[in-house]
């Protein structure tokens, strides 16, 4: 649960080198530290480095009886982390992409001032049982390389930053808190329950009192203690954007602990909105809901994989510009900040976990799987009441012909189904149908294919019989709706050929026309979305293919429109106006003159 307290900003933070032997370095936080500074060494830095940064914290958060719990949270740091408060450790924690936390109270109120030293040492390094996984390699041929010289391996297609990435806050609570909320949300016509569960730390003797209430502010339901039901009569639903001329509708559910001495109060958006899978469509509130939508990076200029507010309510502003009704978080989990705004414009999320890039045989064994249990605790526990998640993807191309999938995948979906029993579960494969060793275990086929670019490059003609091959082929094995969950094509911008050749904006261009045409008509029978790749263009490690990174953006990485980017935008509002016709459900016509 993120901090909704009395919360200050930790900033301005300093990277030091391991023993101090370099420079100290001004390291802004939030951000990679990858592209901040001029040293190529820096850039491609693999192992430990050091931040550390001297906070004055208020005297009323010291002092007190009870004092109030002093709270240090960290909304991701890339890869693990170690964090000492005045040299004593206070957490360690493996995985970026999610937040951790500790409770430093006792180390700062039991310092004689206000000061408070953080420090954190940070390693990127990956390993066959990270999430991802990597490897490293030694280069040992003194005749070919520098004494002590190693790579990083990895088998993902985008730049491993790595830093403080998201926002470092202290906050505070009472002795006792409310630990955690669970909520689900069920509706028939006119009535909708509100099913809760509430946990709280600290104190057996609390009582808790609970109230929703509407955008009006208008308490429309109310009840007491940990677990229990809120009933709302007729409720305002939460829909996607385009399915509605009202999306996204929160209401906001206030938690009130009250203990002995203290009370505790949280405040959560709750969007009332229900999910079902059939064998041939994804239900949002019982109606069929089609994915036009895209898949993202976290990934900028200079900031690498760092916060950046204006980019994130820029790509917000370019997704409904496209007529987008959603995005998969590829391939792990994104901030918090970004998650909050789908929740409140509507933008539907198929919630990625950092499971990229399985493909090592020992990256199946018990090591790993345990690990990828444990990211699964902790992303279902960050976004389980995110009505704007409508599923988890365990992992995108993992080796999943390999045997040791079959049980891996069956366990990890067995137990994201278990944490949230109300959402369907996947993972996004590139294999074929019929090896897959994970496909009869998700809810939704989840398929990405490259034809005419990786299979058959500069071959357009092959998309028609390949992708419709595809659909066939999975649909005949599982019965289970199927999403496109990439497909795309390089363009360098400004890059022309007519007829079109690769990497030019034609081709790209083209590409898209002849996915579309098959998906316009295996829509009408079991496909239930498309996903473009890429949102944008982004990072990528140096390689022979890649020229600055991966150009398979519809737009550039500084956000500006390719040739493609009007074809998607066409199509998607043209599919947004035939459904909401479809659901009798009015779009709005301010969104219709946008399209014209
Ligand atoms: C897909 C991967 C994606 C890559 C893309 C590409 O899922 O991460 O960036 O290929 O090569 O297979 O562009």
């Amino acid at each position: 649960m993120s901090p909704g307290r009395d919360a200050g900003f930790a900033q301005r933070w300093y990277r030091r080198p391991l023993r101090q032997t370099g420079p100290v370095i001004d390291m802004p936080v939030p951000a990679s530290f990858n592209d901040i500074t001029q040293d190529p060494s820096l850039e491609n830095y693999i192992g430990w480095v050091w931040y550390e940064k001297e906070v004055l914290l208020p005297l009323r958060w010291l002092q007190g009886d009870p004092a109030p719990r002093v709270v240090l949270r960290f909304g991701s740091a890339h890869y693990y982390s170690i964090v000492w408060v005045n040299g004593v450790q206070v957490v360690e924690h493996e995985g970026g992409h999610l937040p951790f936390e500790a409770d430093i109270s006792s180390v700062v109120q039991g310092s004689p001032d206000t000061l408070c030293r953080i420090t954190v040492a940070l390693n990127n390094t990956l390993t066959p049982h990270t999430l991802p996984p990597g490897s490293i390699q030694y280069m040992t041929d003194k005749s070919r390389y520098p004494k002590n010289y190693f790579v990083q391996n990895t088998r993902f297609d985008f730049f491993n930053y790595a830093g403080i990435h998201r926002p470092v806050v202290l906050y505070t609570t009472p002795a006792a808190y409310i630990d955690d909320i669970t909520v689900t949300t069920t509706s028939s016509d006119s009535v909708a329950m509100v099913q809760y569960q509430v946990a709280v730390v600290g104190s057996t003797a609390n009582s808790l009192s609970l109230s929703l209430r509407d955008q009006e502010g208008k308490v429309v339901a109310t009840a007491d203690g940990p677990v229990g039901e809120l009933k709302v009569l007729n409720p305002n639903l939460w829909w996607p954007y385009l399915m509605h001329e009202n999306p996204g509708y929160l209401y906001s559910l206030e938690v009130n602990g009250i203990s002995s001495c203290v009370c505790d109060v949280y405040t959560l958006p709750v969007g009332i909105r229900t999910v079902h899978v059939t064998s041939t469509q994804f239900l949002i509130n019982g109606r069929p809901f089609y994915f036009h939508g895209v898949n993202k990076h976290e990934d900028a200029d200079i900031r690498g994989k760092g916060l950046d507010w204006p980019l994130i309510v820029k790509d917000f502003n370019l997704l409904r510009w496209l007529g987008a009704n959603s995005f998969r978080t590829s391939h792990y989990p994104y901030a918090e900040e970004i998650m909050d705004l789908c929740d409140v414009y509507g933008i539907v999320v198929i919630d990625e976990s950092p499971g990229v890039g399985i493909k090592l045989p020992e990256s199946f064994g018990n090591k790993s799987l345990q690990h990828h249990l444990a990211v699964m605790e902790e992303l279902v526990r960050r976004d389980k009441n995110r009505p704007s998640v409508v599923m988890w993807s365990v992992a995108n191309e993992p080796a999943s012909e390999l045997p040791p999938a079959a049980h891996y995948f069956k366990t990890v979906i067995a137990h994201t189904k278990a944490l949230d029993p109300s959402r369907p579960v996947t993972f996004v494969t590139d294999a074929n149908y019929a090896l897959d060793r994970g496909a009869p275990y998700v809810d939704v086929i989840c398929v990405n294919s490259y034809f005419s670019w990786y299979h058959d490059p500069g071959h357009l003609e092959v998309i028609p019989v390949q992708l419709t091959a595809q659909f066939e082929n999975w649909y005949k094995t599982y019965q289970k709706p199927i999403i496109q969950s990439e497909y795309g094509a390089d363009s360098v911008p400004g890059l022309h050929s007519d007829p079109p050749l690769m990497f030019s904006e034609e081709y790209q261009q083209a590409m898209l026309r002849a996915y579309h045409s098959i998906f316009d008509k295996k829509r009408k029978e079991y496909v239930i979305g498309e996903l473009i790749w890429n949102f944008a263009d982004f990072m990528t490690n140096q390689g022979t293919t890649r020229v600055l990174g991966n150009k398979k953006g519809i737009f550039t990485r500084q956000r500006q429109p390719k040739a493609a980017a009007f074809v998607l935008r066409d199509r998607y509002w043209k599919i947004a106006n035939e459904s909401s016709l479809k659901s009798n459900c009015k779009g709005s016509t301010q969104d219709k003159r946008v399209h014209n």
